[in-house]
């Protein structure tokens, strides 16, 4: 994997740069300088009495104490981000006068936050849902926001039903109960009464809810947005980033265990790979429609339920991403920056989407109350490289000290500054919106172009493997599982006989339900791009092996095995019964603590003691049944035996020593998970 190098520090660093605190060698001080002699006993007169109101700094601690929260975002509380940069690999004059996609000698820097979006901030990674994959470009014509989802389509068509989806995903309002699910009666009630959230729901379902790695995630604008060129020609455009690591999920049960071992996974993976120097990076992909095609599909583009299928058109890479530091303070950075759809610079432009529409007016509301008014653009994280020059004055933290007698316009008094392109004469760079041609009466109606919510439903779970679609079953029947009204789950059943019968019948099943009555035929319609089967499976690099050794591991033997995997890019810890050392090798973790799911292979190097240790034993059966490689050494021949695997897919014993060994080994790794082990009666 390519590493873009940041030998010198981008505009945006030096930028933050400015506000960095060191508290190396320094004396404590209240928030206003003065020296403190003591904070760790507060004034009282003698030593059993009160404590005293002029103790100015017990008052100052506490209050500033008292103050440290601000509201967590009503969705996508939970998340992680990392700043990095972006270069496109050719200019893109022909479609658009965005600055930052025109010159590809350009490094654009961004800051991204992944998130979750039902749960609170200290809700679990691993849950069931949709990811947000928001990017802030800081480009020289001011800040970008491509506020995008793991997930290509939405659960609604009008931005005015957000509320709603969103009230009844989240905890329900009598109990607050369940945290970050979407396994519950509301969920599934909204869910049944409006079928336009069929495509949305068979995604949620599907592997693409549960990612092995933000690293690991697709990115997807979900909008139809506009490119604007030089001649005001507009060209439709669908964003999307592929992850250079390819696709790749984890299995539910996995995950279930996962919550309980570390509830950070997501966000501990993405830290700790940029902190080794394994910079997650990302191809931005354009699907380009020119206007004249607006009308050419059997959906509509302005309908954010719907994707472009990539066989029809195709995504053109375009540029790179590479994420190359982490924040140096979570607040400051992850928690307070700012995104916004409205936030585009010139050449890029919306389109009549209703779902778009709401979140331009959305975001910066939301900011107003989350960030204590509307100066949130001067936080470091949030401020443009670009120049900001305006007669947009005062209200809470404002930090500029503005210097102008006027702050109107027109004026004459400042020579007219600052001055607008039109007053000016000087439209280069300015941002033009589109002239679209928009003719209508006022009525609260959608176009019956949006009526059809099965046809792409449909084309999903045709495109799927059968291992995805095992999946697919299996969500259905533990959400539904867990709706306590029976009419609810009948009801998402009939629509899912819309979708396909196959499935409608495979959930009534795990329900004990009957077979539905047959529905429409199926089209036969699929599109591979929207199958995890299809996904890079080249590279071992930032996998995560387990390698259990013992006392009496030969580390001779382990050594040069380690280091061939580690030259492959995979990252090894050594698990072992204690913590210290075991004979000559340094131990990483003590086995107890660390459950296989924290890994996605496990190579045996030791059976003498393992293969007594239930604990050893249970670790590889578990790692078995999620699908992940197992590879045994000489030494870690017993262990396998004890762990009595019942078949050998993606198992490599110690009988293909040496380089065969890491040879065979590093390609069941790359496989992901080998799903078609049969495991349903192995118990872990
Ligand atoms: Fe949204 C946050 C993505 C529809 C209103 N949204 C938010 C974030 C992401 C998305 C990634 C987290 C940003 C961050 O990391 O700070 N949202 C989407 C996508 C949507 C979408 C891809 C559909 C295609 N959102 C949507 C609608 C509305 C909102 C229809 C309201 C009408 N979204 C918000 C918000 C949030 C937000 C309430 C919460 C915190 C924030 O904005 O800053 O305004």
């Amino acid at each position: 994997m390519q590493h873009e190098e940041t030998v010198e520090k981008d505009e945006k660093q030096r930028q933050l740069d400015q506000y960095r605190v060191d508290l190396q060698g320094t004396r404590l001080t209240t928030d206003q300088g003065v020296l403190i002699d003591d904070t760790d006993n507060s004034l009282r007169p003698g030593e059993r009495g009160p404590t005293l109101l002029e103790d100015f700094h017990f008052r100052e601690k506490i209050t500033r104490f008292d103050h440290e929260r601000i509201p967590e975002r009503v969705v996508h509380a939970r998340g992680s981000g990392a700043y990095g940069q972006f270069r496109v690999y050719e200019s893109l004059a022909e479609y658009t006068v965005a600055d930052f996609l025109c010159d590809p000698s350009l490094v654009t820097p961004v800051f991204v936050r992944f998130s979750t979006v039902a749960g609170s901030r200290g809700s679990a990674d691993t849950v069931r849902d949709v990811r947000g994959f928001a990017t802030k470009f800081y480009t020289r014509q001011g800040n970008y926001d491509l506020v995008a989802n793991n997930m290509p389509v939405f659960p609604i068509q009008d931005g005015i039903k957000f509320p709603d989806f969103v009230h009844s995903v989240k905890p329900e309002p009598h109990n607050e109960i369940p945290q970050a699910q979407s396994a519950h009666d509301t969920f599934w009630d909204f869910v049944q009464c409006q079928p336009e959230t069929m495509h949305f729901v068979m995604w949620l379902m599907s592997d693409r809810a549960i990612p092995r790695s933000f690293r690991m995630m697709q990115g997807f604008g979900v909008h139809s947005f506009r490119l604007v060129n030089a001649e005001g020609r507009a060209t439709f455009v669908k964003f999307h980033w592929k992850p250079l690591l390819g696709t790749h999920s984890l299995l539910w049960d996995e995950v279930l265990r996962i919550q309980g071992n570390d509830p950070d996974f997501n966000r501990r993976d993405l830290w700790e790979a940029i902190e080794r120097g394994d910079f997650p990076e990302w191809e931005l992909g354009l699907q380009l429609v020119p206007e004249s095609d607006e009308h050419a599909f059997d959906f509509d583009l302005l309908d954010p339920t719907k994707i472009i299928p990539e066989e029809i058109v195709p995504v053109r890479p375009v540029g790179r991403m590479v994420l190359n530091r982490n924040p140096q303070n979570f607040f400051a950075e992850t928690e307070q920056v700012a995104f916004c759809t409205a936030n585009v610079v010139p050449g890029i432009d919306f389109s009549n989407d209703p779902l778009l529409q709401a979140r331009n007016f959305s975001y910066l509301d939301t900011q107003l109350i989350r960030l204590g008014g509307p100066n949130h653009a001067q936080i470091p994280v949030n401020r443009p490289v670009a120049p900001v020059h305006n007669d947009q004055r005062d209200g809470y933290n404002q930090r500029m000290i503005h210097q102008s007698e006027t702050s109107y316009s027109i004026n004459s008094i400042n020579g007219g500054c600052p001055m607008s392109g039109i007053l000016s004469g000087d439209m280069s760079g300015v941002f033009q919106h589109y002239q679209e041609r928009v003719d209508g009466r006022k009525i609260r109606k959608r176009s019956p172009s949006f009526e059809d919510h099965y046809t792409q439903a449909t084309l999903f779970w045709n495109s799927m493997s059968s291992w995805e679609k095992d999946h697919i079953v299996n969500a259905f029947r533990f959400e539904l599982g867990h709706v306590k009204r029976r009419y609810i789950k009948e009801k998402v059943v009939e629509h899912l006989v819309q979708v396909d019968h196959e499935l409608a019948t495979r959930v009534a099943a795990g329900l004990g339900m009957p077979e539905p009555a047959a529905g429409p035929p199926n089209h036969g319609r699929s599109s591979p791009a929207l199958s995890q089967a299809n996904s890079t499976r080249e590279t071992i690099a930032t996998r995560k092996i387990a390698i259990l050794v013992a006392d009496a591991t030969d580390a001779g033997a382990l050594t040069p095995v380690k280091e061939a995997l580690e030259g492959q890019g995979a990252v090894c810890e050594l698990l072992a019964p204690h913590e210290g050392t075991a004979g000559t090798l340094t131990v990483d973790r003590q086995l107890t603590s660390a459950g296989s799911v924290l890994y996605d292979a496990v190579l045996l190097a030791d059976g003498g003691a393992l293969a007594g240790d239930g604990y050893a034993i249970h670790f590889v059966r578990e790692a078995f049944k999620h699908g992940k490689a197992v590879g045994a050494l000489q030494g870690g021949g017993a262990l396998l035996d004890a762990a009595r695997l019942p078949d050998r897919q993606g198992v490599v014993g110690p009988e293909a020593a040496g380089d065969p060994f890491v040879q065979d080994f590093a390609e069941a790794i790359k496989v992901h998970r080998h799903f078609d082990r049969d495991v349903a009666a192995f118990p872990a």
